[in-house]
Formats: C-alpha cells, structure tokens, sequence
C-alpha cells in the first residue's frame, strides 16, 4: 500500500520514475498529484524535456504535428498553450515541456544531472532499491521506467574516431551552444529521420557538406505552415474530437484514411490521392491518411514506393544523384517514415555532395576527415546522425535486477520480453512506459505515453484497494504476448526492412520486432480488458509483513 502522500523528501517513496520528458513528466504528474503517491523522478539531463533536451541538432523539430504531439490530460494546458506552426522547432516543443513542468509544480520533484544506475527488487519487501551516479541510495515500492524508447545515441564503432584532429557530435547529444558550421567542411552520417531534418540546414550555413548515406530513404514533404489565430480557434474547439480520433485510430492520429487497398483503385485516382497528399497535405497523412494496406500488401506498397521515387527523380536535376537516393530492396515505411523540409531539393546546391556507402563503405576515421573504400574527404566536423540503440538501449544501461537477483539484461538478450509491453515477468512492481511490445514508436508517442501511464495508475490503485503491494506479470501471459507481438508483425511488411524496429542498426543485437503493430486503438482496448478482468495475466499478492 502506498504510505505517505505528494511528498519526495527523504529516502523512501512510493514510486520512484526514471526520466522526465514526455513520459516521465506525466508519470510523475499523475502519480503524484492524482493518486496522492511520493514520487520521486531522476533525470539524466541538466533540464527536463527527455528528447527534446538532448536533441538540439540543426533542424530538430517534430514529425508529428503539435496539436497532437502534445498532452491532453488537461483540457486547461491544451486550452492555454498555442504551437506557432504545424511542426514546431525542438526550442519550442522544450519551451512546452519546461510549462508542463512549471504549471503543475513538478521541479521539486525532480532530480536532474542525476543517472539512475541500478535498480534492485528485495523480495523481503516488495520494495526497488535504487542507485545513481550520484550516490542517492533510495527505496520505492514501484519503479517506473520513462527512460524514452529513443535516447541511448548510437555511435557505430569506426575505427580512428580518436585521431579526428576537427570536432564531432552525435544529433542526439548535441551542445547547448549549437554548433557553428560557417566556413566548415562537414561531414553528415546518416539518413534516417534526424539526418533528413539536419541536411537542408547544415547545407545553408556550412562552407561543404558532404552527406555519407547508407540506405536511401522514402522521405515525404512535411508542408510545414504557420498556423494562424483562425485555424487555432478551430483546433482547440474541436479538441475533444481530435483526441477522441486519434485514440481510435491505429497510429494515434485523427486522420480519415481509406480503408480499401491501394491497388483496388483505379491509378489515376491512386495517383491523385498520394499528389495531394503529397503536395497539399504532407507528413505523416501520405501514409497514414491514404489507403490501409500500404503495410501490409506488397504490391500496394509498391505503388506508394514507386510514387515516390518518381518524385525523387524529378526533384534531384543530376539523374545519378537522384538515382543514389532512390530508395530500393525494402517496401516503403517499415523503416520509420521520414518527412522533410527541402531534403532532395538540397542535393541540387553545388556546396552539398552525396557519397553512396552502399558501394563504397567507411573504412575508418582519418585525423583529416573520413575515409571509404574509395576515397579520403577531408572534414572539419562529423556529425553522426546515426540513431539510437532504440526502444532496449536506455533501459538496460540500468543494471535492473528482478527476482532472485535476476538480470534484465540477461533476461533480454535474445530480445526484449513483456507482458502488453508495460511488464516484464521477474520484474515486480517495475512498469515501462512505452515499452518493448506495445505501439510505442508506431504511434503517437505522448498519446501512447498517456495511455500507459493512466493504466499504470489504475493498476496501483487497484492494489491499493484491495491491500495488495506486488503486480507481476506471470510467465505465461509474457509468453502469449510475445508469441501475439511476433505473430502479428509478421503478417505485415515490416521485417522486410533493416530497422530499428528490428535492433537491425546495432551490431550484435538480436534482431526481435519489437513494437506492436497491431494498432493503438486495439491495444489500448486490450490493456482496457485485462484491467477490468482483475489484471488477468498479472499475479497480485500482498507482502505478509505489510
Ligand atoms: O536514426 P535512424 P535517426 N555507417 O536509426 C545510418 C525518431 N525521430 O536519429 O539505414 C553509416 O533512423 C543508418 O543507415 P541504415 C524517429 O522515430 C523523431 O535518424 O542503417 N551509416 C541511417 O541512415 C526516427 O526513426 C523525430 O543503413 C550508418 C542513420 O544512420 C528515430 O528517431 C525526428 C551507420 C540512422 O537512422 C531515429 O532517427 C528525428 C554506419 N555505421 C528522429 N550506422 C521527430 O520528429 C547507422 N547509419 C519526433
């Protein structure tokens, strides 16, 4: 049972989060101020905002746009704040995050610059003991991990980076300051959707930018746009709807989308659905607000994939450059769909060049620059925009050690396992938010974070009130669940691709799809279902000395 109430002095408290971006600062919100629990939150960083604290990267801005990128707990916060665009800059989506911070008193709360470094399950008492880089030993009843699916930084393994004589940085740990490319020779690993954001503004203040890519990528225009005092009035009118869509629907966004399969209609009408998604609406629309196959039928892929690399041809005027960047051998969207600003258009400047690593390969950093198979560039600044150890990274830099001293890290090394994707079977008491096998990164985020935090909340309660201290999802229903997450990823077209989603970017990891893909609106019925069923799935115990 909870003991003490909206208070993190001491040592010893209800619940303990880790993190304070999108998640962690609703978690401590809503355990804190609506469940009267003690909650203590660690982060990391110097500033809450999670993500958008640390990537601070030339372009950063969200993908998603920000009426819906955004929390709808409080109708007063969604009333009172106003994105100045579609696709907000990270400043401003940090901006917001500091608001949330402040407008519900959650700094004292919070401790930052602090690394939560292990975290022990004592079965003597149903209580997390927890460690930091700091020193702080402290206990909690539950701990929650808001570690963020994308935070721990990839840095590939290139030999020579030591000898680099100009300076190198990663997007997603970018200084403070910003960093000056003016009169600089740059060097850009990477094209996924941070290299995609940073090209066009590297491009127009670097003296060369040189972008080292991989794998070429279906990028869609975003159409960014000021949004006006009009279409804002209308927005926050309609709030309720939007939301309510967005939580019916399968990616966690309010769009209208055809169900019948791209192939079913006729090409002209196909061809004039993707142009106007693609020249009047732009971003996340062009998949999502389209035809509902596109994921899961090859052929009706095929003609979302072919439309744009058409586009892509036309765009880029030097036919062999375009032909680089012509995305092939992998359908389109199961790897995380980029949108841009200008992106190809970029490839037209004379101070950008493009160098094709599918052919020719890094073999190493030299301290003039970067070296292929078949050439030297010489650079002043690196930048790799070259992803994360996505969705198990953050997590498991925390030694987290569950019954009998159990390792997560040993227990995942064949690949995450949870239960619904907020449990782990051995781990009691620790829930993750957006974790492994739930929609998570397919969906969107702050809608997914908010759906598992309030499950999050209503499990405790429910411990609460019926004098249980101990949720732990049993074996058998992780087991299910895992079988179900792969069962219905592998019916669509994602494991086609070397993603992320896969771990596919990271040498050595197991390759596991690791998001559900069976859509957010089943899910969150599905998480609805299991908690009215007494948390079918979970043992619920009470501690004997308690
Ligand atoms: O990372 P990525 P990201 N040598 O892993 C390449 C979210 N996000 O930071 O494709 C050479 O997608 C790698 O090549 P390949 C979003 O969910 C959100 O761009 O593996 N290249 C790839 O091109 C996104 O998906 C927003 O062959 C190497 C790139 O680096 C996620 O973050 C904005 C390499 C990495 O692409 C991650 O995106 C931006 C090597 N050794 C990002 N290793 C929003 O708007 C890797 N690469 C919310």
């Amino acid at each position: 049972m909870p003991t003490s109430s909206g208070n993190s002095a001491g040592s010893d408290f209800d619940a303990v989060v880790v993190g304070a971006g999108f998640a962690g600062l609703y978690a401590l919100y809503h355990l804190r101020d609506v469940l009267g629990l003690s909650v203590r939150a660690f982060e990391a960083g110097d500033g809450v905002g999670g993500t958008w604290y640390w990537n601070r990267y030339p372009g950063a801005r969200c993908d998603s746009e920000s009426f819906i990128y955004s929390y709808s707990f409080s109708d007063e916060l969604q009333q009172e704040w106003t994105w100045s665009s579609k696709y907000p800059e990270q400043p401003e989506i940090l901006r917001y995050l500091d608001h949330v911070a402040d407008r519900f008193d959650l700094r004292p709360d919070i401790q930052l610059s602090t690394r939560v470094t292990d975290a022990v399950f004592d079965e003597t008492t149903d209580r997390w003991q927890i460690r930091t880089d700091r020193g702080d030993v402290v206990t909690a009843q539950f701990f929650v991990s808001a570690v963020g699916c994308l935070s721990a930084a990839n840095l590939p393994p290139i030999a020579g980076l030591d000898s680099f004589e100009g300076a190198w940085y990663h997007t997603g740990a970018w200084p403070q300051g910003g960093v000056d490319f003016s009169g600089k020779r740059v060097g850009l690993i990477g094209t996924g959707s941070t290299g995609i954001q940073a090209t066009p503004v590297i491009a127009a203040t670097a003296d060369h930018l040189t972008v080292f890519q991989r794998t070429p990528n279906y990028s869609v225009p975003a159409r960014n746009f000021a949004l006006t005092p009009e279409q804002w009035a209308d927005i926050k009118a309609n709030y309720g709807e939007i939301r309510r869509k967005a939580r019916e629907s399968w990616g966690g966004f309010p769009y209208d989308r055809s169900e019948m399969s791209a192939i079913e209609v006729s090409p002209d009408e196909r061809e004039a659905t993707y142009e106007r998604l693609w020249a009047e609406e732009g971003g996340f629309k062009f998949i999502y607000g389209s035809y509902g196959d596109l994921l899961s039928n090859e052929a009706s892929n095929e003609t979302a994939a072919e439309f744009i690399r058409n586009k892509i041809r036309h765009i880029v005027k030097d036919p062999d450059v375009a032909e680089v960047l012509v995305p092939r051998g992998y359908p389109y969207g199961t790897k995380r769909p980029p949108i841009d600003t200008d992106y190809f258009e970029t490839f037209n400047r004379d101070n950008v060049t493009l160098v094709d690593l599918s052919e020719a390969p890094i073999t190493e950093i030299v301290p003039r620059g970067l070296r292929t198979t078949a050439a030297d560039y010489d650079l002043d600044i690196i930048v790799f925009a070259t992803g994360f150890d996505a969705m198990t990274g953050s997590l498991l830099r925390i030694d987290v050690r569950g019954v009998d001293g159990q390792s997560l890290r040993t227990k995942w090394e064949a690949g995450p396992t949870t239960y619904l994707g907020i449990q782990v079977a051995g781990f009691p008491n620790m829930f993750v938010i957006t974790g492994p096998g739930s929609p998570s990164v397919l969906t969107n985020m702050p809608l997914a974070i908010e759906q598992h935090v309030e499950w999050i909340g209503d499990c405790i309660s429910y411990l609460g009130a019926h004098g249980l201290t101990r949720v732990e999802a049993t074996a058998e229903a992780e087991d299910a669940w895992v079988d179900h997450v792969h069962d219905v990823a592998s019916v669509t077209l994602f494991p086609k691709a070397n993603s992320w989603y896969l771990g596919a970017n990271i040498p050595g990891k197991k390759r596991v799809f690791m998001p559900y893909v069976g859509g957010f609106a089943p899910y969150r019925e599905r998480c609805d279902q299991v908690a009215a069923n007494d948390y079918e799935g979970f043992a619920l115990s009470r501690h004997a000395g308690s």
